[in-house]
């Protein structure tokens, strides 16, 4: 075999022992520790075949049908295939399958609707919102003009009066919903009034809660929204990825603003994935996979209220909660370093009224997608409950943390991710 073609059979633990060996302590890191943040999963073995496959080299600017390159006929099938089988499981009438992250996509979608300098009027990150909403560090706060709304420092809800009374005084010319850290259902009918009435787009960022959506278990944004995106891989189990959903009259010009506007050639091999991953939602096991999370994220606010701890708006409708420490005194900072070394892995976060800063928030967020898709269940839940009350409550107790690392990773051997190799 000549040299060239010998480089390309290689092994990456023969070629690249180093990057080989940091993936498997990653790998080993996941089995050992039980990962509570609300925005990762694991995807299916099917997806992730789908990912590392040929189609990891292949260009394809354009869409399905119009593209500037020959020799795409495979991919021109998978593309569609993606985009049919998103329409079907959300009811929309467009569907774009190409963005190559959340972001991008919102940033897309506000680019399809909006001129440059229009009024935005979104969910603060501090309240729950995300940065492509229009953060202040955010590319689309200097695009467009951002109006930002947050929750009720005391209930820790979305007050739709006030929203209504802001959009009433900004006039914005789109509104967006959608949060990354709100545990309670989002009414999208209500929304869709407000932007109504003042003559706005409404657009929805349903990332978190799109698995929840997929199986009928929130309200559905499609048909109150001009525009609706999600990533792929939260509660949607699927490999990084972003789709964006709307109605017929906006789909040139969001297909347009996603490619040429903002990206070259799209990544077709995680189309691919995607398309996998959205056949995984009608079947009977990602429905009852869902049922569970949900189940598991009820206990573990009830669980956690129940040790003495205190839960951001009393509990949860969905996959997250977020966990109020202020009562404690102590950051979320140090909770989530000291959880850490327990082998419980949380996000630091921001509550409603917190008195903290972004570094140093008085909270931590916590969610049960992917210890579900792990198969952990009610009695494992009660048991993370209480080693996070232990570990917030004895915060100088360093043989305590030492004690439950080693009941995490006894638990965790008993519920591997995956259950054979790859
Ligand atoms: N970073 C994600 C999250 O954790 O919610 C959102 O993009």
């Amino acid at each position: 075999m000549d040299a060239a073609r010998s480089l390309l059979e290689v092994k990456l633990r023969e070629f690249d022992p180093q990057i080989d060996r940091l993936i498997r302590d990653e790998m080993r890191r996941n089995e050992e520790t039980i990962n509570l943040i609300a925005s990762e999963n694991y995807p299916p073995k099917s997806a992730m075949k789908a990912i590392s496959s040929m189609l990891s080299g292949v260009y394809s600017e354009g869409y399905p049908g119009e593209r500037y390159y020959r020799g795409l006929e495979n991919i021109d099938k998978i593309e569609s295939l993606a985009v049919s089988r998103a329409k079907k499981v959300f009811g929309a009438e467009h569907a774009n399958v190409q963005a190559l992250s959340g972001s991008v996509a919102n940033i897309a979608a506000y680019l399809s609707l909006l001129e440059i300098g229009d009024q935005i009027l979104s969910m603060d990150i501090g309240a729950g919102g995300h940065l492509s909403h229009g953060a202040k560090v955010n590319i689309v706060s200097k695009l467009f003009r951002v109006t930002q709304y947050g929750v009720d420092p005391h209930t820790g809800l979305l007050d739709y009066d006030k929203i209504r009374e802001m959009a009433l005084n900004v006039r914005p010319r789109l509104v967006v919903c959608g949060a990354s850290a709100y545990p309670r259902t989002i009414d999208y009918a209500r929304f869709e009034g407000i932007a109504r009435e003042v003559g706005a787009y409404l657009m929805a960022d349903m990332a978190h809660i799109a698995g929840l959506v997929a199986t009928g278990n929130h309200p559905n944004p499609v048909p109150h929204c001009d525009i609706v995106t999600t990533t792929t891989h939260k509660t949607l189990r699927m490999t990084r990825g972003a789709l964006i959903l709307c109605r017929q009259e906006h789909a040139a010009k969001l297909d347009r603003a996603v490619f040429p506007l903002l990206q070259g050639g799209p990544h077709q091999a995680n189309i691919a994935a995607i398309a996998v991953g959205l056949e995984h939602l009608s079947t009977y096991e990602y429905k009852d996979y869902i049922r569970r999370v949900l189940a598991n994220a009820r206990l573990l606010a009830t669980e956690l209220q129940r040790l003495g701890l205190t839960i951001s708006t009393g509990g949860t409708d969905n996959h997250l909660l977020l966990l109020d420490l202020s009562p404690q005194e102590i950051d979320g900072d140090r909770v989530s370093t000291l959880l850490e070394e327990a082998n419980i892995i949380v996000n630091k976060n921001r509550v409603p009224g917190d008195k903290g800063t972004a570094q140093k928030p008085f909270g931590i967020r916590l969610g049960s997608p992917a210890l579900t898709t792990r198969g952990l269940g009610p009695d494992e839940i009660l048991s993370i409950a209480r080693w996070i009350a232990d570990v917030i409550l004895h915060p100088e107790d360093q043989a305590l943390r030492a004690r439950i690392r080693a009941e995490v990773i006894d638990l965790c051997r008993r519920f591997p991710i995956y259950r054979s190799t790859f």
